[in-house]
């Protein structure tokens, strides 16, 4: 038997964050502990801000603590109130920023070509109560967002787009982040780009960018006015500091990404049953995850293949499992039985995600896919 220590037993995680050489953080730590400021929107924030605008391609964009609390203050800051359509296909916190905002959230079924919010079946759930539309690029693949925002336009209707997963992603025209009406970020340890944690809002204007500012900070406009019930979103000096690092190093990181999601494409190509998600036609991916249906033809089921997968030290993971629409606060909507969400319901009982991170060499890879690919 292997001792635990050998490298054939060393854990592989779907993920694993990317970490800059420490000694460069150090003089950022030097330069926040000589000012002392160490948050409310200090001069790392300023700078960071700046630069994610730049890199991302987009106009506005504020900073938050993190991606939730992005996508709950995006809901307060366009009032948005009643119904909202969204994916049953996602992390719970797309979800949850609807019921901690007293939303009802309405789930619509998803496009079995990306796994995002179809726009041809919104129409039919929308009601006299829907105020918007909260889509999600899932896995970083962009969502139809000409047809939802024709929906959107036809019924009056606010659109958010959660794109914790869509860092960097561009289609035709330039960043997916310029589309809908705001759009989330998250910067979480797991992410493409993390911060720690993190996330922001990016805004079409200024005028939304400074009524988001104030919601972030209690609503503070001056030391003495306070003009919303905001909340505390802001992130820290020591986060935006790290980002500005993480920044330098992030386009060598999604490099690496694509050569192994390319090398997975490949080996995996002629295996029975094993399919790939294909990208949604966006001009830069930035393959976030690597998604894997476990289709009739395999030999084994999708859990049977993540137990046989975690045998050997790989955490792979069920990313949707179980549906959004499942946990106990959600399934009792009728919008959340699995006869609404066939698509969905199938997806979540097949996809597997892969280990996919800059940091993976070709030999832990090669594990993955030689027990996969049944060598
Ligand atoms: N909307 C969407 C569509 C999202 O996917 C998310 C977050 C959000 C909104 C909310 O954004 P944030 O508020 O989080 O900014 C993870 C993340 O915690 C979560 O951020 C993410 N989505 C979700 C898809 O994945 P878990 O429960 O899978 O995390 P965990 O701790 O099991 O981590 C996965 C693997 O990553 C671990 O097995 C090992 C590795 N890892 C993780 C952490 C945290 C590390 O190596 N180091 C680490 O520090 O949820």
């Amino acid at each position: 038997m292997n001792s635990p220590h050998h490298p054939q037993n060393d854990p592989i995680y779907v993920t694993q964050p990317h970490l800059p050489p420490l000694a460069e953080f150090l003089p950022y730590l030097e330069q926040i502990w000589g000012k002392k400021i160490l948050t409310n929107g200090g001069p790392f924030h300023q700078q960071l801000e700046a630069a994610l605008c730049d890199y991302l391609g987009v106009k506005h964009l504020a900073l938050f603590a993190n991606g939730t609390l992005g996508l709950l203050t995006a809901l307060q800051a366009l009032r948005i109130s009643g119904e909202v359509i969204t994916t049953p296909y996602s992390f719970v916190a797309t979800a949850h920023s609807l019921l901690w905002n007293g939303i009802k959230p309405v789930f619509v079924d998803v496009d079995p070509r990306t796994l995002n919010l179809d726009p041809a079946k919104i129409a039919a759930a929308i009601t006299s109560q829907t105020t918007a539309i909260m889509p999600v690029h899932v896995y970083g693949h962009p969502c139809d967002m000409e047809a939802i925002q024709r929906v959107a336009d036809d019924y009056d209707l606010k659109v958010i787009y959660d794109a914790a997963h869509a860092f960097g992603v561009h289609d035709d025209i330039g960043s997916v982040l310029n589309h809908g009406d705001l759009s989330v970020l998250s910067f979480h340890a797991t992410k493409v780009f993390n911060t720690f944690e993190g996330g922001a809002i990016v805004c079409p204007n200024a005028k939304i960018k400074q009524h988001v500012d104030h919601l972030k900070n209690f609503g503070f406009v001056n030391e003495i006015t306070v003009v919303a019930p905001g909340i505390n979103g802001k992130m820290s000096e020591v986060n935006a500091a790290f980002g500005l690092l993480q920044l330098k190093y992030v386009g060598e990181a999604l490099r690496r990404r694509k050569e192994i999601d390319t090398h997975y494409r490949e080996q995996l190509a002629d295996v029975n049953g094993i399919r790939c998600l294909d990208d949604a036609g966006e001009r830069v991916a930035n393959h976030a995850y690597f998604p894997i249906f476990v289709q009739p033809g395999y030999p084994l089921t999708r859990d049977a293949l993540y137990e046989e997968l975690k045998q050997h030290g790989i955490h792979a993971r069920r990313y949707f499992y179980p549906l959004v629409s499942d946990f106990p606060m959600y399934c009792g909507l009728p919008s959340a039985q699995r006869t609404n969400l066939p698509v969905a319901a199938d997806a979540c009982d097949r996809v597997l995600c892969l280990p996919i991170y800059p940091t993976l060499q070709a030999k832990d890879q090669q594990r993955v896919i030689d027990i996969v690919g049944r060598r």
